[in-house]
């Protein structure tokens, strides 16, 4: 632990600086608005967990740097307290989550993230379950519906048995619920949807000009999964007026079609399968539903007894149903082509079908002949393909959309991955959905001046498993009237996606006490977009591609002038522990608040910005806490020993270069998230000063000033004690001179056997060694020692080099 008094001036200055709004920014009239936005958390019952601070105290750096740069920082806190997390926590404590909701946010914000020494300006702080908050959470429903953005329709959908909720498609990873791991099923219901794909062209185009990190824009760009390739009809033997569409990425492959098949749901099984197959397919179905099978079990699929003739060679093509045809992706049914597509592959193996390759190498020591063993996925040569043999795979694709074009059965066509948002939950935890559903006028939107729907209290909030929310149990809430009619209508008795609440809370941070509207267009023009985001990469396609989805459908309805959130984003790294991503669901949870206990605010800060680069992941270990103790320890005791008044004399030589080079490097390394080589920098800055013989108020004040970010608590303390009543948060960063880092030279006399021949100029701080190389190699002195023998180099520091020879 460290040897200063942490814990007293800690608090002593928390409450200074709270006395004094000293973090609190006059939203109106900030000349120079810097909007720093850091993801805020669910107020879960653990607590903030080390990975929370890890990315809340780097963001912070970056805040407390622009601030002291000039800018007037804005650095919101809040909750986001509504939805599954904080009710299944609730679940299993037996307390209603409203209660247990209050609990954990007064204890998050009181006893944890006012300690972290965070610039938080509290005064604007939101919660997304407060009813003037998701008043507008409802209103924006509102807005997208009203646009036709929000829909609701009958599909399948992830269902999580432990959850008892649907999920959208992000929350489901590798067949799996995000939230619990439970194994998701597969259910039909009516659910609504905010219909992000609309928006899947433009979630992908503006990502190429976002300023963000370039693993989260990857990760959406292949989470919005865009593809080009060919939609087109085939006919079923004997059922004249059926044709199946199937959506291929490959047609030049579309001679080494030795199958088709359907998702098991697709609308034609039915139609086309012959009745001597029908109690299979009808059972498969019913296997499907029960369970979903997790992606690496093996293939299935079942034979509909029926054929298509292929579209060129007019051959018979068994169709088949199986699940790994995705039923809402591209057309719901492929062509089978097993020698170049993998799952195809797969499939024709567990089913005993053939394999033709049709595609080979360009690389002509593969031979067509040897058969395959694995599937060839690469483009290259067609062959055995009819006319189309000897074509590229490019030039064979474009031929064959050409040609399904002018047979006007087949059009080129580009499919995304991404799916509507799935945004219905059956869950008492959340934002009613505002609709209410009249027996003439359908599904009618609540009356804008009627928002917000309030949640009732409710003694059966528990999930049902039935289908349907705990809201419809309540008489008092599902009855009500026709806002067009007046007759008895019923209320939407499903909740909002706690993703939905998260959409939209930067918006309402500077507005946070405006009761006119969702976000104030005066402050928001001035304040947004956001000028900086961090977060956790783990929301890359979550959090992350919901709120731009809903920024843009916002800005094209004209509410917000902007379309893209955050101007800026980095990703910080995820903190593990031996390997394993520390998590509440893992159990795994380092618990900050001992930490805080023990090193204090400043000590723990340091430490976690020291561990590695901010936007790398690493392993939470204890070691190397000593070294950055120790670090606070000597700059508290170099001050705090000090007696009398500090020189104030200027700074030469090579001890201003020093003091320049170390602001020069803390001030590069600092904006862009490289906080471990700031670190590094003043820890040497240190070394140099404790070995100066006398130590300038120069020397200290800057040192100081460039750790206050870092260390605001310290820092601030000893700024105190060396005599200034203001904050050195309120200071200036320091600014270098470029002529002070240019290095002091010297010009040395080189004499041979006590006679000078040459004279070399170097750097001042140049080691023995390379002076001597140096004086070694000049062209004068190699003319002297020609033909001699080298007896001795002797360098006399900063006087002169003696070369003896013989
Ligand atoms: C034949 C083929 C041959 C294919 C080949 C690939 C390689 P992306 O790039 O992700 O868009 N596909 C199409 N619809 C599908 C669905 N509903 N469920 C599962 N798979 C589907 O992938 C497009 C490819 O995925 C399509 O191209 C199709 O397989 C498959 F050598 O068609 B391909």
């Amino acid at each position: 632990a460290p040897h200063y008094d942490f814990a007293d001036f800690e608090a002593r200055w928390h409450e200074r600086w709270e006395d004094q709004k000293l973090y609190q920014v006059d939203l109106q009239r900030a000349q120079r608005p810097y909007y720093n936005l850091m993801m805020f958390p669910y107020p879960s019952a653990e607590g903030l967990h080390v990975g929370n601070v890890y990315s809340y105290v780097g963001s912070d750096v970056h805040g407390r740097l622009m601030s002291m740069q000039g800018y007037d920082v804005f650095e919101p806190m809040g909750f986001d307290a509504f939805g599954i997390h904080s009710e299944n926590f609730a679940i299993k404590q037996g307390i209603h989550p409203r209660i247990l909701t209050a609990r954990n946010v007064e204890r998050f914000r009181e006893l944890q993230l006012k300690r972290i020494g965070n610039r938080f300006d509290w005064s604007h702080e939101v919660n997304t379950t407060d009813p003037e908050y998701y008043r507008w959470t409802q209103w924006i429903f509102l807005q997208l519906f009203k646009a036709g953005l929000a829909e609701r329709k009958a599909a399948p959908v992830n269902w999580c048995p432990k959850d008892k909720t649907v999920l959208a498609d992000e929350q489901v990873i590798n067949g799996h619920c995000e939230r619990c791991g439970s194994l998701v099923e597969r259910r039909w219901l009516e659910q609504w949807f905010l219909k992000s794909t609309n928006y899947a062209q433009r979630l992908l185009d503006n990502l190429d000009a976002l300023d963000w990190t370039e693993r989260v824009k990857s990760l959406q760009r292949h989470w919005i999964g865009r593809s080009e390739g060919l939609e087109f009809q085939m006919a079923v033997d004997g059922i004249p007026d059926q044709h199946v569409q199937v959506y291929t990425t490959r047609p030049d492959t579309i001679f080494g079609m030795t199958f088709v098949a359907l998702a098991p749901h697709h609308p034609l099984v039915a139609a086309i399968t012959d009745p001597v197959y029908q109690k299979a397919v009808i059972a498969y179905q019913e296997q499907v539903n029960s369970l979903r099978s997790s992606p690496d079990d093996a293939m299935t699929g079942v034979f509909t007894g029926m054929y298509t003739p292929h579209p060129f060679t007019g051959e018979r093509i068994p169709i088949w149903i199986a699940d790994f045809v995705l039923e809402g992706y591209g057309a719901g049914a492929i062509m089978g082509v097993p020698a170049h597509d993998e799952r195809d592959f797969a499939f024709a193996q567990q089913m005993h079908l053939p394999v033709r390759q049709v595609v080979q190498s360009t690389d002509t020591t593969i031979s067509a002949e040897t058969p395959l063993t694995e599937t060839f996925t690469s483009t290259g040569i067609v062959i055995d393909s009819g006319e189309y043999s000897g074509l590229t795979s490019e030039q064979a694709h474009n031929a064959i959309c050409t040609w399904f074009e002018a047979h006007q059965s087949g059009q080129r066509s580009v499919k995304y991955r991404l799916r509507d948002w799935l945004i219905s939950r059956q869950r008492y935890w959340g934002p009613p959905i505002p609709i209410i559903y009249c027996p003439d006028h359908g599904a009618v939107p609540v009356p804008e001046d009627q928002l917000p729907v309030l949640l009732p209290e409710a003694e059966d909030w528990m999930p049902t498993g039935t289908g349907v929310s705990p809201l419809a149990a309540i008489e008092s809430f599902v009855h009500t009237t026709c806002p067009i009619c007046g007759q008895p209508a019923r209320r939407e008795t499903d909740v909002s996606d706690n993703f939905l609440d998260s959409a939209w809370y930067y918006l309402r941070y500077p507005s946070s006490t405006d009761q006119q509207h969702a976000w104030n267009p005066e402050i928001t023009r001035r304040w947004l977009p956001v000028d900086m985001c961090v977060g956790g990469a783990d929301h890359s396609v979550l959090h992350l591609m919901y709120v731009r989805f809903i920024a843009m459908a916002l800005h094209d309805l004209g509410h917000i002038s902007f379309s893209e959130p955050f101007s800026r984003f980095r990703a910080n790294g995820t903190i593990t522990m031996a390997g394993a991503k520390i998590s509440k669901s893992k159990g795994n949870v380092i618990n900050p608040d001992d930490y805080l206990d023990y090193l204090g605010a400043d000590a723990f800060r340091v430490y976690l910005m020291f561990m590695g680069p901010y936007e790398m992941d690493g392993d939470f270990t204890d070691r190397g806490i000593n070294g950055v103790v120790r670090f606070l320890d000597r700059i508290w005791q170099l001050v705090t020993s000090h007696t009398g008044s500090w020189p104030e004399r200027p700074l030469e030589g090579e001890e201003r270069r020093l003091l320049h080079l170390t602001i020069k490097r803390v001030s590069e390394d600092t904006p862009v998230f490289k906080y471990n080589t700031a670190i590094a920098a003043m820890m040497e800055y240190l070394n140099v000063l404790e070995r100066k013989p006398e130590q300038t108020r120069q020397d200290i004040e800057t040192l100081i000033t460039l750790l206050a970010p870092f260390a605001p608590y310290i820092t601030e303390e000893l700024w105190a004690r060396l005599g200034h009543s203001d904050s050195v948060h309120a200071v200036s960063w320091p600014g270098y001179d470029a002529d002070a880092l240019q290095q002091e030279s010297m010009i040395l006399p080189i004499q041979i056997n006590g006679r000078v021949r040459d004279r070399i100029q170097v750097a001042s701080d140049t080691p023995e060694d390379a002076i001597k190389q140096q004086a070694m190699v000049t062209e004068k002195v190699q003319k002297f020692v020609a033909g001699h023998h080298i007896a001795k180099v002797i360098y006399v520091p900063g006087r002169l080099v003696n070369i003896v020879i013989n």
